[in-house]
This record gives structure tokens, sequence and C-alpha cells, in this order.
């Protein structure tokens, strides 16, 4: 089989261990440029693909996303709307993510925030306020891959965890299960910190406005390594600036890099990471496209189909 290739970031090694696996398929690296004969390439493993990627495909059955998200892929221009998109599942980000939301979790509950503040200004914030995991409502929206890995970790750290999702959910030991839209308002009202663990689609964007943080307790915090677009940026603001919100942790933004000119990076109470939560592994990712082209040529769905009418 030949399958284009084109991945944003790729130094040659996630290439190379594509190669490694599937030895008996052609990897063609797609360049403006490169002489391609396209009516022979029935697959592509693409990430961030240029525009005219998908020009001139017509045998293209399966594009393999290396990334868990798509929403940004399944707007590539040229995307065929009838090719199976196959995103990551997991695949090593699991346990990153899980780190990355128990790191965040751990400064708000152990208000990290406050002190940090303090110190700017030689001030010993001494005072015995405190107040306990177990007591520590988390809210997790979303119930995927990634949601529960993160919940269970909570949930082993003594937090009180739920996930909110579009299906009722079995989940980890210790983790709540909250579903459908008309439970988001009591969810978020229940949640001391708010976890965004979503696909950006149409129905979850802006989800994390000022409607929802009105109904969340004064004071709680918002982490998001979701997506920029699930935020509207200005309500983050807002509340923060009135103290409906005492802090949040953001790893996505609307622009990717965040520009120098936006008001985060100045905010006191915004902790910024560069969209560096859980990133792709080599090796996982690999292993995980080589079992889903074998799975396909076996006749079988893989993991991590995407449905490409509901967006994830
Ligand atoms: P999954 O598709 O496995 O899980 C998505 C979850 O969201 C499901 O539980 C789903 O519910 C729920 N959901 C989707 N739409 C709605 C809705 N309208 N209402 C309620 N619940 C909804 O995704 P992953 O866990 O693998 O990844 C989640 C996101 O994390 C990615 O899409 C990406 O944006 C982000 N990500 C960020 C990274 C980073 O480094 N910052 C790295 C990797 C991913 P149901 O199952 O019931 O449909
Ligand atoms: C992903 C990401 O979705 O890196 O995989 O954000």
């Amino acid at each position: 089989m030949k399958i284009l290739y084109y991945c944003e970031g790729d130094s040659g090694n996630l290439l190379s261990a594509l190669q490694a696996r599937l030895p008996s398929h052609d990897i063609i690296e797609w360049s403006a440029d490169a002489v391609i004969a396209k009516s022979e390439i029935t697959a592509a493993i693409a990430w961030m693909p240029p525009e005219a990627f998908f020009d001139d495909l017509p045998n293209l059955t399966h594009v393999y996303a290396v990334a868990a998200g798509v929403d940004h892929f399944m707007k590539t221009a040229g995307l065929p709307a009838d090719v199976d998109v196959i995103r990551l599942t997991d695949a090593g980000m699991g346990q990153q993510m899980a780190e990355y939301v128990l790191y965040g979790v751990l400064h708000a509950q152990r208000q990290m925030h406050e002190f940090q503040l303090a110190q700017l200004e030689k001030h010993w914030a001494h005072h015995l306020d405190a107040r306990a995991a177990t007591d520590t409502r988390i809210g997790i929206l979303g119930a995927g891959q990634l949601g529960r890995i993160v919940a269970e970790r909570l949930a082993l750290n003594r937090f009180t965890v739920s996930c909110w999702s579009r299906g009722q959910k079995k989940l980890p030991a210790g983790v709540t299960s909250v579903f459908g839209g008309e439970a988001l308002p009591e969810f978020a009202s229940s949640s001391d910190i708010l976890v965004c663990l979503l696909p950006l689609t149409v129905e979850t964007t802006g989800i994390l406005n000022g409607d929802l943080f009105k109904q969340m307790p004064r004071g709680a915090f918002v982490i998001n390594p979701g997506r920029g677009g699930h935020l509207v940026d200005k309500d983050l603001q807002d509340a923060l600036d009135t103290g409906q919100l005492s802090g949040a942790m953001l790893d996505v933004f609307h622009e990717e890099p965040l520009p120098d000119t936006h008001p985060f990076w100045e905010h006191p109470r915004v902790l910024i990471t560069p969209h560096i939560a859980a990133k792709s592994l080599v090796n996982e990712s690999a292993d995980q496209i080589a079992d889903s082209i074998a799975c396909v040529a076996r006749g079988e769905q893989p993991a991590g189909i995407v449905d490409r009418h509901r967006g994830y």
C-alpha cells in the first residue's frame, strides 16, 4: 500500500518509527514539489498538512491523524468528506494528561496561586484555611480516553471526582458519571475545580463561558487542556477580575502561540503552558497507527475512528 505522509514538527523520528513498523508499505513523504503517483495513494498519515496535501487523491480511503483532538484537522481544506479519519486514542497521552491536571488541581487546592501573589509583595500569607482533597470537588468535562484516566488519578489522590459526558459511563472506582446537557448547570455548581477535556465541536465551542462560571462556586478554578475554542477568553478574564473564579491554568488557546498582546500573559491569576499537557509520543503513536492500518487491512474497524458528523 502507498501511504502519503506529512506531519508538522516531525524531525524524522516519527517517519522512521512508522517505516520500521510498516516495512511492506511504501510511505511517501509529501512536499509541494515531490513527484508522486497520486492515484496509487490509498491512505495518509498526517498532522497539520498544508492545503495542497489532499489534492488529486482519488483513491484515498483512510487518513490517520497523529493527534487525539482532530478539530483542526477536520477543517483542513481538501480533506475529502468520504474518507475515514482515525485519531490517536490515549497512545501515552493519558498519563501525561493525568500528571498535568493533577499538578493544576494541587496548585488550586493548596492555593499556590495565592502564595505566588503574596510572594510578589513579600507578604507572609500564613493562614490556617485548608481544604482537604476529599472536600475538593473536581468536575471533568469529558469522560473519554483522557478524561477517565485523569479522573482515576485524581480519585486515587482522594479528590471527589465526577465526569460529565453526553452519555452515561461506567467510570473508574470512585468517579461519578454525570451526563446530558441538562445536567451541566448542576455539575458546574458542584465543581470547585473544573477541567475541560472535551473535543472541540460545534456543540462544545465556547462552553467555558460567563454563564457557566456564574454557576460555579465562588472562588472556583478552571483548568483547560482541551482546546482554546472551548473558552470565551473575555468571560474568563471578567470572572477572574470579579473574584468569581480564583484562577485558571490554560494549555490551549484560540491562537497558538498565544500572541504577545494577549492579556492572559500578564494576568496574575492565569497560569499558561504552551500546549504541552500531553504530547504525541513517537513510539506509542507509531505503534497505534501501525495497529490501525493492520486492523483496516483485516477488514475490521480500528479504534479511534472519528464520527465525521459528530466531530470527534
Ligand atoms: P474522546 O473522544 O475519547 O472523549 C471525549 C469525551 O467528551 C467523551 O466522553 C464525550 O462523551 C464527551 N463529549 C463530547 N461532546 C460532548 C457534548 N456535547 N456534551 C457532553 N459530552 C461531550 O477524547 P479524548 O479524551 O481522547 O480527548 C479529549 C480532548 O483533549 C481532545 O479532543 C483534545 O482537544 C484534547 N487534547 C489536548 C491535548 C493537550 O496536550 N492539550 C492532548 C490531547 C488531547 P460521549 O462519550 O458520551 O460521547
Ligand atoms: C492532541 C493534542 O489532540 O496534541 O493530540 O492536542
